[in-house]
């Protein structure tokens, strides 16, 4: 597991650099957007019930026939493997985001998925549908300026997004 910096200082030790400008210079616009990135992690930590939820019934609404007899989501205990493979997708998202690398995400997370989705017989793209939505929330509570300082926040919505399409493309 990586964060940002570690991810950099691991790339440049192979080559025996020292670290490059550019590299210092993304380290220091990661650190001048800190107090942002952890708003944004905030923002999905204290939303992420409703994130989940909102999505799985969104997912459903769009795709009844998983709640219906012989979809993969029917039964009590489908759904809650359901709801809980969301939570646990988004949780890796929040990390992902903390630590401004997605290697977190993937070797704990998303590494093997989509193989245990076939193994499970759980569609792999109602998982994405699913992720898709848990998205657009989540960009909705991080660029949602009503409850902080006005800003850019346009790099951090891009890097979270692509957190979640990277989730996305790894379950189909
Ligand atoms: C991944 N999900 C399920 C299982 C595993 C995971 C390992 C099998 C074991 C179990 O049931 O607990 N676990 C999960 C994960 C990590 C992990 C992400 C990462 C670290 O350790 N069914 C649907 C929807 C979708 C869904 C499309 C969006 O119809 C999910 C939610 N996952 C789902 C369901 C099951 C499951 C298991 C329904 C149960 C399937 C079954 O037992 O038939």
């Amino acid at each position: 597991m990586l964060d940002a910096f570690a991810k950099v200082i691991a790339q440049a030790d192979v080559r025996g650099e020292f670290l490059s400008k550019p590299q210092l210079d993304a380290l220091a616009a990661m650190v001048a957007d800190g107090n942002k990135r952890l708003d944004v992690v905030n923002g999905i930590n204290s939303n992420a019930a409703a994130i989940v939820t909102n999505s799985a019934r969104a997912l459903f609404a769009e795709q009844p026939q998983l709640v219906q007899p012989g979809g993969n989501a029917y039964t009590n205990r489908r759904m809650a493997a359901c709801l809980r493979d969301m939570s646990i997708i988004l949780r890796y998202v929040s990390y992902a985001m903390a630590a401004g690398d997605s290697s977190v995400l993937d070797d704990r997370c998303l590494n093997g998925l989509r193989e245990t989705y076939q193994a499970l017989g759980t569609p792999g793209a109602s998982v994405a549908v699913a992720v898709q939505k848990m998205k657009e929330a989540s960009v909705a509570i991080a660029n949602d300026s009503s409850k902080v300082t006005p800003g850019d926040c346009s790099s951090l919505i891009s890097e979270l997004s692509g957190y979640f399409d990277r989730a996305a493309v790894a379950v189909v």
